[in-house]
């Protein structure tokens, strides 16, 4: 689409634009400098007088698709008398509220400005699967890591020290599971909970690979860097959701610092005024759940601030907030045996899927309530991850959706980013851990619209090594623009119901130049994209690693023929080549 948007106040941190009014002018869905007088004719325009503009949120973390969304939907049955959801003519019918079905997940994550969104756990047998569902959730452009941490050729090799069969295999894996990145949970532990078991340190090695978590995280580290893959590798610590888990999740960062970035893509850069190019070596994930301190849950308190310290004095880490917005939740994740505790704790229906092979994961429905202190406390926690990290550049906004809560309760998070007033109105309706545990009622500091988008589009998008298009209205990137109705010279941090309305629903939402969203309702339906890493070694180092890969295929219960996922399962398929040799 072709499309001008007039008069906003334009935030758009990758190009350092701080709220000057602007026009931004998109041409055949990205955006240019300017249309001649013969392309503005008949062409749309936003009058977005007196209100915000910021490039198409981007969420780098979000449970959205494949095998374990589904597993919660299946099971939740109730979830789906929540939200229901007419068809128009335009959009299909949906429901759910933690686990909603795929037309309304991309529906509802559209009409609030977003339009990119990366599913952060691709197990590989599962890929077809969480393929299909990418390809039926409109309106987003998506993509998802590989889980990777636990996988046996992965563990086998590393032990070996075989580096180039490893980084040949991670590089195969992508190509075969059209998978985007490298993703790591609980390194050493989901092996073990074949066993029943974890792991508790990162010098205990698991059962048969006897590879130690450290081991596993060093290498595959290593490997994305020699690889110069697009994204750090991201890593679900181990220990999640335990007191006292802080420390091996600070202990687990230092593994990765002093190791050089490397990407090497093959792309066309979007002009822009900040480095865009990857400069982080891990990219640690939902840093709330890991980030207990204390020793049980009654004596538990916020670690969130001994892990705040670290990442404001390094350089090397990014990390994802994990929020926890009170309210019901749907928690799922590759960590089967944190599933586990969170089930003996609770009593909670559970499931314990994806075990086949070499990924685990657990699913059960969690409730976060005001009353409860130590929820009380998670969600102090939460905001604490990007409020305690000084530069926002380090941090990203995720309720780890729908593990903290579901990606429509970020409006109440952003909110209580940007205003101190909200946070107190929440510390007098929870419970008073929330204060008396963390720091968070210490801290006034209330973030402003610019820093917002970084933390809700510029940064998961550099984070991810996306910047080339999304998160950015530089020239060149992808036309995808959220308008929201707020007059930033009126903003009033105080006014917290205003901001809640403004960021619920988008005024407009704008991609690849099509006007998609008007006032919080779907418009029009284009097209969207599912992005991987073409990874490229030397034929030889695959010949070689493929030998040893076909030859333990006979323990698998799919055939070597049916393991790849073929690009038709892809909805506009957009390889990203990576150029590994
Ligand atoms: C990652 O995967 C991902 O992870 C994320 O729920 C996830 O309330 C999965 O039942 C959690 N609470 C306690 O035990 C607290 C202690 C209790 C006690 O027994 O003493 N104390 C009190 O009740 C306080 C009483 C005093 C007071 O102050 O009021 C338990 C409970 C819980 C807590 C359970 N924990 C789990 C949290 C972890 C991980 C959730 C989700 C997680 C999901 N993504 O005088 C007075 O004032 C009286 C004071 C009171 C008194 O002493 O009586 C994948 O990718
Ligand atoms: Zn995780
Ligand atoms: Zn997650």
């Amino acid at each position: 689409g072709t499309i001008t948007i007039k008069n906003g106040y334009v935030f758009d941190p990758l190009n350092e634009i701080n709220g000057e009014i602007m026009d931004i002018f998109i041409k055949d869905g990205k955006v240019v400098r300017e249309l001649s007088a013969a392309e503005m004719k008949d062409i749309k325009v936003i009058d977005a007088s007196g209100m915000t503009i910021m490039p198409g949120g981007v969420d780098s973390h979000s449970h959205v698709a494949g095998a374990k969304v589904n597993a919660g939907r299946a099971m939740r049955p109730e979830d789906h008398y929540k939200a229901n959801l007419q068809k128009t003519s335009l959009t299909h019918s949906g429901s759910g509220y933690t686990v909603p079905s795929v037309y309304k997940q991309g529906y509802d994550y559209s009409t609030m400005g977003y339009t990119t969104v990366f599913e952060a756990a691709i197990p590989p047998l599962e890929a077809r699967h969480t393929h299909e569902e990418m390809h039926a959730t409109p309106l987003l452009d998506m993509g998802g890591y590989l889980v990777l941490g636990n996988n046996f050729f992965m563990m086998r090799y590393l032990r070996e020290g075989d580096m180039e069969k490893a980084a040949a295999y991670v590089a195969w894996m992508m190509k075969t599971h059209k998978a985007y990145g490298i993703k790591c949970v609980n390194p050493a532990g989901v092996e073990n909970w074949s066993w029943g078991k974890n792991v508790s340190s990162l010098d205990e090695a698991n059962i048969h690979f006897e590879i130690t978590p450290r081991e596993i995280i060093k290498g595959l580290t290593e490997i994305n860097e020699l690889l110069g893959m697009p994204m750090p590798v991201h890593l679900h610590a181990n220990n999640l959701g335990h007191p006292g888990c802080y420390a091996i999740t600070k202990d687990s960062l230092k593994i990765s610092d002093g190791v050089k970035t490397r990407q090497d893509m093959d792309v066309e850069w979007a002009e822009t005024k900040i480095d865009p190019s990857r400069n982080r070596s891990v990219y640690l994930s939902h840093l709330m759940f890991n980030g207990f301190a204390g020793t049980t849950w009654a004596d538990c308190e916020s670690g969130i601030k001994y892990v705040a310290d670290y990442i404001n004095n390094k350089d090397h880490v990014v990390t994802d907030s994990g929020c926890t917005p009170f309210g019901e939740a749907t928690v799922m994740t590759g960590d089967g045996p944190a599933i586990h505790d969170l089930y003996t704790l609770t009593g909670n229906k559970w499931s314990n899927t994806d075990v086949e092979m070499e990924c685990g994961s657990g699913v059960l429905p969690f409730t976060y309530y005001k009353s409860n202190p130590v929820h009380s406390l998670q969600w102090a926690m939460g905001l604490e991850c990007l409020l305690l990290i000084n530069d926002p550049w380090k941090t990203i906004m995720t309720t780890d959706s729908p593990n903290g809560g579901p990606f429509t309760k970020y409006p109440e998070v952003m909110t209580w980013i940007m205003s101190e007033a909200f946070r107190k109105q929440t510390f007098s309706e929870c419970h008073k851990w929330a204060n008396d545990r963390s720091t968070l009622g210490g801290i006034n500091r209330e973030l402003s619209l610019y820093d917002l988008a970084i933390l809700t589009r510029a940064n998961p998008a550099k984070t991810i090594g996306m910047a080339h298009r999304k998160g950015s209205l530089g020239v060149g990137a992808d036309g995808d623009v959220t308008v929201y109705n707020i007059n930033p010279q009126q903003l009033d941090a105080n006014n917290y119901e205003a901001l809640l309305r403004t960021f619920r629903k988008a005024e407009y939402t704008v991609k690849d130049g099509e006007i998609v969203v008007v006032k919080g309702e779907v418009v029009s339906l284009p097209g969207k994209r599912t992005y991987y890493s073409d990874v490229h070694v030397q034929d030889e180092r695959e010949k070689e690693m493929l030998v040893d890969v076909k030859d333990w295929f006979r323990y698998y219960t799919v055939g070597f023929a049916n393991y790849p996922t073929p690009e038709k399962y892809l909805e506009n398929p957009t390889p990203i080549q990576v150029n590994g040799e």
